[in-house]
């Protein structure tokens, strides 16, 4: 681990000492207004994080460290005999700033089949639960459970240096990321396969290990399984999952402690749970009509219904693209390359053409197009992975490369308790009154 992490902390140390002259200099910047409206209005557009990790551009969609997803698919480093890229490549970029080498991604897949041990007590309380349980709320406690083995959290007790707390985060999130497949794969397996688990496959990388866990050995299923780890990995700070995790990090949480938090804002169906929504949605049309293969007529149809009973669109919309989602043509890609001829493939694609003219048409809604939640489910089932409530599952493991590598970066950079004020209505009507 020595390599990554003193390059890490060489970055760190260069950013820090830039960051204090922007501040010193510039400091008093203006860089926006807020109007009453945003306030009211879940903040839309309000700039008030700084996540170094991604951005996202609402028309051209996520850039992480300035890479768009066709670039890192052409750039990162590859499984041998793969097309699509290594998450642990994602993983160094976003922690480090710089493309990886084939020898760092190896050395962080090394760190992370090395650090991969999840003690027994954590199986033991995912036990404990309900088989009903979603496999959400197993996924949280099970993080929960692993808290017991953070760094961060035994070295503050004893009185660490706020100038350590960098390193003890690093190694907390390390460890985390290398853990958390086999509580996914656990999970899996306990609800949906009689409670039959498979061993690790040290040889095997990160996303492969967690597919051959869940028991799917199939080479375009790890191909899969790695361009969803990449792609579900990051998507700038506000959203749910990432600010949640930075938010409760602010407050010197472990990254066990923030990322669980995080994990339980992903579980919302507006955020994570969409992916299931989506194939749920897709299911009950399918079944209503009485065919695999809906007509784009029938869609429509279907749509108009889901929208007059008060609900939303799985899969449709966001809160700050405003075009179609490229973590959802990366998929279409995916599938036109894997699985062209599959049915339930293919309506994901008639409901692509079917969905975005009637959102456009009740002039509310500010993005009429597919976000990544919209084509990720029908790949798995295609691969006979059909137990829709585990999808947020494989999204959580995957956002933990980006959320955790953004909670070092917290550490490394001092970030601040994060604090805004709030007002009363009281006295918004006192503001407009002139009092
Ligand atoms: N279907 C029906 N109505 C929708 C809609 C959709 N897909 N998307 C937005 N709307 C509605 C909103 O509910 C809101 O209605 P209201 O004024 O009656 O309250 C109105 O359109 C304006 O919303 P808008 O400003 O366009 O969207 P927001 O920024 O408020 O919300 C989300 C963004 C993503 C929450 C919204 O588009 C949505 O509910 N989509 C469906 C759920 C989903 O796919 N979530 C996954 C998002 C993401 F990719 C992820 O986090 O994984």
């Amino acid at each position: 681990m020595g390599i990554i992490k003193d390059r890490f902390k060489a970055k760190a140390d260069e950013a820090n000492v830039e960051i204090k002259a922007i501040l010193k200099e510039h400091g008093s910047k203006k860089i926006g207004e807020v109007t009453l409206a945003q306030i009211y209005q879940g903040m839309r557009g309000i700039t008030g994080l700084v996540t170094e990790t991604s951005l996202l551009d609402p028309q051209e969609g996520i850039r992480f460290r300035g890479y768009t997803i066709p670039e890192l698919q052409e750039k990162l480093p590859k499984a041998e005999g793969g097309s699509e890229p290594l998450p642990e490549g994602l993983f160094y970029l976003m922690l480090i700033g710089e493309l990886p080498t084939a020898a760092d991604v190896n050395e962080v897949t090394d760190i992370l089949q090395r650090r991969s041990h999840v003690p027994n007590h954590v199986f033991a309380t995912i036990d404990a639960l309900p088989l009903s349980t979603h496999p959400m709320t197993m996924f949280v406690v099970g993080i929960m459970a692993l808290q017991t083995e953070s760094c961060f959290s035994k070295q503050y007790a004893k009185g660490m240096n706020k100038k350590d707390y960098w390193s003890a985060t690093f190694d907390d999130s390390m460890d985390l990321i290398a853990r958390l497949p086999r509580i996914a794969a656990y999970i899996y397996r306990r609800k949906y396969k009689n409670n039959e688990h498979i061993h690790p496959d040290g040889l095997l990388d990160w996303s492969s290990n967690l597919a051959h866990m869940m028991g799917y050995d199939d080479e375009s299923f790890y191909e899969l399984m790695r361009l969803y780890m990449t792609i579900h990995a990051d998507h700038e700070g506000g959203n749910v999952s990432a600010h949640t995790t930075h938010l409760v990090g602010s407050a010197l949480g472990d990254a066990y402690q923030s990322f669980a938090a995080g994990m339980n804002g992903l579980a919302g169906p507006l955020h994570g749970l969409a992916n299931q929504e989506v194939i749920k949605w897709i299911f009950e049309m399918r079944k209503e009509l009485g065919s695999d293969n809906p007509s784009k007529e029938q869609i429509v149809d279907y749509v108009q219904k889901t929208l007059s009973a008060g609900k939303v669109v799985p899969g449709y919309g966001h809160a700050v693209l405003r075009k179609t989602d490229p973590r959802f043509t990366a998929q279409m890609e995916f599938g036109k390359k894997h699985m062209a001829d599959d049915p339930l493939v293919q309506t994901v694609w008639n409901i692509y053409e079917a969905v975005p003219p009637i959102l456009q048409s009740l002039g509310k809604i500010k993005n009429p197009w597919p976000n990544v939640d919209a084509h990720s489910g029908a790949l798995l089932v295609h691969y006979g992975l059909v137990e829709y409530e585990f999808y947020t599952v494989l999204f959580g493991v995957s956002r933990a490369l980006g959320v955790l590598a953004s909670l070092c970066w917290d550490r490394a950079l001092g970030f601040a308790l994060e604090r805004p004020k709030s007002v009363t209505s009281e006295l918004v009507k006192d503001w407009i009154n002139g009092k």
